[in-house]
């Protein structure tokens, strides 16, 4: 499997990257010291997916930095990608593993203690933990746990994490004293004006939390 860093977790939303397309914020990002990204876009469809896909994985080769898919395993297995990246309500991970093979990363969404017993560590790499706050970046979330609910998750789950839901550069401190590997974010890089400047200052954040 491709080594992976959970640090910070660039998850592209293609409704976000407004003022800078899907390629320019990633590779900015990238720069600016993100350490994993996920391609999500509920609307392209798996032929988008594809393509837009195929792009980041050009643009991104040579970073050393994977790509994870979110849902698609089609489309997942199409570009080449590094991994991916399942909800509750995809494709179970164990079907994830068998087709994907052990090359590659496969992470899962949890959002409850039900859900985070229920994670098999010798399928999943890794765990999203979230909706840590409200966010209108995923209108269909589940109930926000915090920070709280965030460390009692890692514990049960046993596996790599990162927090994700309405993380900005002032949680990134709570997000590392609750035992997360890093953190998840949309909107706090994708359509930012600057989108190196901003993953750079979480960034930073994280290894001054980690000092
Ligand atoms: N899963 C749980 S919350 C969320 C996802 C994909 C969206 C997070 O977006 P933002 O803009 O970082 O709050
Ligand atoms: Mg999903």
């Amino acid at each position: 499997m491709k080594k992976f860093g959970l640090s910070l977790y660039l998850v592209l939303d293609p409704g976000l990257c407004r003022t800078h397309s899907m390629v320019e914020t990633t590779m900015a990002a990238i720069a600016g010291g993100v350490t994993i990204v996920q391609l999500r876009d509920k609307k392209a469809g798996t032929e988008g997916l594809i393509r837009i896909g195929r792009e980041l994985m050009d643009a991104m080769s040579g970073t050393g930095v994977p790509l994870i898919v979110n849902d698609d395993i089609d489309a997942a297995i199409a570009i080449g990608a590094d991994g991916l990246h399942v909800g509750q309500d995809d494709l179970p991970s164990r079907a994830a593993r068998d087709r994907l093979g052990r090359d590659k990363i496969i992470g899962l969404s949890i959002e409850d203690e039900a859900v985070a017993r229920k994670v098999d560590p010798s399928i999943v790499d890794y765990v999203g933990i979230g909706p840590i706050f409200a966010t209108p970046t995923k209108p269909d979330h589940k109930p926000a746990i915090g920070f709280d609910g965030l460390a009692e998750l890692i514990k049960i789950a046993g596996l790599p994490s990162v927090a994700i839901g309405g993380l900005k550069l002032e949680h990134v401190a709570p997000v590392i004293k609750s035992g997360a590997n890093g953190l998840a974010v949309v909107s706090a890089i994708c359509g930012q004006p600057d989108p190196e400047s901003a993953a750079k200052r979480l960034s930073d954040a994280l290894k001054t939390a980690r000092s």
